[in-house]
């Protein structure tokens, strides 16, 4: 058991399901995996941390519902890191795939040939290039319909899977495969990246938030929050992609770090619409730290400085912060 008795197990049924208590340091982490190493992901990959985070929390009673990207491979028969059920499904319709899976464990239960106890947490598992762009119709639909269903969108702000190209996620600035900085812009990504948790929001499902690879106690309590409700519970996780993002396997979860210490990354939630912020840093960092050590952001710095990106993309961040300090 977990340090200050994190977790109850259900009646002595053994670890077949835990309900967690809300923790308060990284002691109080579970020790079970519900993933285990071994998997052909890049080495450093935020996603698959966040992931694994999730997956404590979540518990082994869940199926998930995977939309085409990196994580695709990890289920790729014989071999897969989880114990659980997965599905594969097109990029567009994870939300879909949910849909049919939740309505079969419902009828399944209501005629008595399924067990309650043996309920299932069916959760899409997708990109941002699904969760951002192709399958945002989907989605809609799936919280419009209250579905109850978890999403959790690993965001490495790129299609990653393909050999990084833009994304509706990608930063203004960033060079990626199809934003190349070069004589038709010298800046790369010319757009902003969309605001999900905005889009997301305004449909008020019953829980959503931002979640973070570096911040594991904030990320499990975010899961335990958001069990009390039934219908929609989003979660994007800012993912550092060290292929993508030019960085050091070993730099990821420091990376993961500053996008919060910086104020790029805001770690929130919202209940209901409701907004509010969970780890707000003391003293914001420049931004210029967290985009300084990632290959994707070099051309900001050589072989010129580029000021004007650099000082519009501070300018995007502390207008965030202005713009949300009464919510703090
Ligand atoms: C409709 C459609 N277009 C293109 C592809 C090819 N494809 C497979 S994975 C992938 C990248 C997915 O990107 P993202 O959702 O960001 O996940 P990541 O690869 O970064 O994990 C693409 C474009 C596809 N499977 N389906
Ligand atoms: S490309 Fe990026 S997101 Fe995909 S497995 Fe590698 S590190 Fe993870």
């Amino acid at each position: 058991m977990a340090g200050n008795g994190a977790i109850k197990r259900d009646g002595g049924k053994g670890v077949k399901d835990m309900v967690m208590e809300r923790i308060k340091s990284i002691k109080d982490i579970p020790p079970e995996e519900n993933m285990l190493p071994g998997t052909p992901t890049c080495a450093g990959c935020g996603g698959l941390l966040a992931l694994r985070h999730c997956m404590k929390a979540l518990g082994r009673k869940i199926v998930i519902v995977n939309a085409a990207g990196c994580f695709t491979l990890l289920t790729i028969y014989p071999y897969t890191p989880f114990k659980n059920s997965w599905l594969y499904t097109a990029m567009a319709c994870a939300p879909a795939g949910a849909q049919g899976i939740r309505d079969a464990l419902d009828i399944l239960i209501k005629k008595g040939r399924l067990d309650p106890d043996e309920n299932l947490k069916v959760v899409v598992l997708t990109g941002d290039g699904s969760a951002y762009d192709m399958s945002l119709s989907s989605t809609s639909g799936a919280i419009n319909r209250n579905l109850d269903f978890y999403y959790i969108c690993y965001d490495n702000e790129a299609y990653g899977n393909t050999g990084v190209q833009w994304s509706g996620a990608t930063p203004f600035a960033s060079k990626t495969g199809t934003t190349p900085p070069g004589m038709l812009s010298p800046i790369g990504a010319e757009l902003a990246k969309k605001d999900l948790f905005a889009i997301w929001n305004s449909h008020k499902p019953p829980y959503l938030a931002t979640i973070s690879p570096a911040h594991p106690v904030d990320l499990i309590n975010k899961f335990k929050k958001a069990e009390q409700y039934k219908g929609p519970k989003l979660f994007i996780a800012l993912s550092p992609c060290p292929p993508g993002w030019g960085i050091d396997p070993s730099y990821t979860v420091k990376l993961a770090k500053l996008a919060v210490d910086t104020g790029v990354w805001a770690l929130k939630e919202a209940v209901f619409g409701n907004l509010k912020h969970t780890v707000v840093p003391k003293r914001f960092k420049p931004v210029e730290e967290y985009l300084k050590v990632q290959g994707r952001f070099a051309h900001l710095f050589k072989p010129v400085r580029q000021e004007g990106a650099l000082n519009k993309i501070q300018e995007g961040v502390d207008e965030y912060w202005n713009r949300h300090k009464l919510l703090l």
